[in-house]
């Protein structure tokens, strides 16, 4: 079978990572084109992702995968009929008219999340891709292929602790830039504990509570950060969330479930322990790509594994329209100061 050859938009933070792992470390796929609207940005990961690992003079084949080409318009990189498939990175508002492009094209594609940026448009997203009669979508929902949340939903699933009550969730970055204000922390960074708690409870969420605590004195934005989230199942089980994005530590994602005969916790980060100069101690992970490196990495050789076969192998389009609904409702709550219903279509109705 031919490789699967991937177009990237957004060549910043996360596509320029998810470049690197499809040239060094996926097999099955070639990245043959990128898109970001910084061009120099753009022609220079391109450049430096076309040479071998290491050989900075040498230009040509890297990984038998020949040179990456740079498309100024994603659109025209989706319409492109040397890229089979797509990785979309850009920032959460051009999703939309990118993921309609893809359907359009009928190209699979990998999309960070947000879906969109809020449940009308994710809707039409999903309405559009249900109209093709194939999934194309996949969302970039990386938690669900960490090894540890693998673990947890495992152990969760396996009933062994008896029915799921409760999640305690800890999210917290060591800092973001000034452009992050309060509705993104709601809309990119506690929409991946919006999808664990469906994900974990197998369950929608009916109603979300977002609170704002008195904020850090160390934003000069304005932004209401931390956020502390409740999200009410409808099945009756609570998940609470604490973000915290510009912690100055490090990246710290924590979530302990309470079952009825137990408890389990992952992200201790207890890798290795080491004592010096009198002190003890770990290390805490700069940023998600470190922490979530292995998770990502298995989650886009999946993808692709499944591409190849014509199928997907993660949060579908609906996971993405499922969480844009419940994060429009806790950014109406963060604003309103009260707890929010979760407006949604029924799954039924909208894929029959
Ligand atoms: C970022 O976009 C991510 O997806 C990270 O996982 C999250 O921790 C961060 O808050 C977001 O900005």
């Amino acid at each position: 079978m031919q490789d699967l050859r991937i177009g990237i938009i957004g060549v910043g933070v996360m596509g320029a990572d998810h470049a690197e792992r499809v040239v060094r470390r996926i097999s099955g796929a070639r990245l043959v084109a990128v898109s970001d609207p910084d061009l120099p940005r753009a022609n220079a990961l391109a450049e430096s992702l076309s040479r071998p690992a290491g050989i900075a003079e040498q230009t040509g084949a890297a990984n038998g995968s020949g040179a990456i080409r740079v498309i100024g318009d994603p659109l025209d990189l989706i319409a492109d009929a040397q890229v089979d498939a797509v990785i979309i990175a850009s920032p959460g508002f051009a999703h939309a008219e990118q993921l309609m492009a893809c359907l359009e094209h009928a190209k699979p594609v990998l999309c960070e999340k947000p879906l969109t940026m809020d449940t009308e448009s994710s809707l039409r997203v999903v309405e559009a891709e249900h109209k093709l009669g194939k999934q194309l979508i996949q969302v970039g929902f990386m938690r669900r292929f960490d090894p540890e949340y693998a673990a947890l939903k495992e152990l969760l699933d396996s009933g062994e602790l008896g029915r799921t009550l409760l999640l305690h969730n800890v999210h917290r970055n060591k800092t973001v830039p000034d452009t992050f204000r309060s509705e993104m922390i709601v809309r990119d960074s506690l929409v991946h504990e919006v999808d664990v708690a469906r994900w974990l409870f197998d369950d929608e969420i009916a109603k979300i509570t977002v609170h704002a605590p008195k904020p850090t004195g160390l934003v000069a934005n304005g932004a209401l950060d931390p956020q502390f989230a409740i999200l009410e199942m409808a099945s009756g089980a609570i998940a609470d969330v604490e973000v915290f994005v510009n912690f100055q530590v490090g990246y710290e994602v924590r979530c302990e479930a309470v079952a009825e005969k137990g408890s389990a916790t992952i992200g201790l980060g207890v890798d290795v322990l080491t004592k010096r100069a009198g002190q003890w101690g770990g290390v805490v992970p700069e940023d998600y790509r470190a922490r979530f490196g292995t998770a990502y990495d298995i989650e886009v050789q999946r993808w692709v594994d499944a591409t190849r076969r014509g199928e997907i192998d993660g949060p579908s389009a609906w996971d993405g329209y499922a969480a844009a609904a419940v994060c429009t409702a806790g950014i109406q709550s963060l604003q309103e100061g009260r707890p929010v219903e979760v407006e949604m279509a029924r799954k039924s109705e909208v894929l029959g």
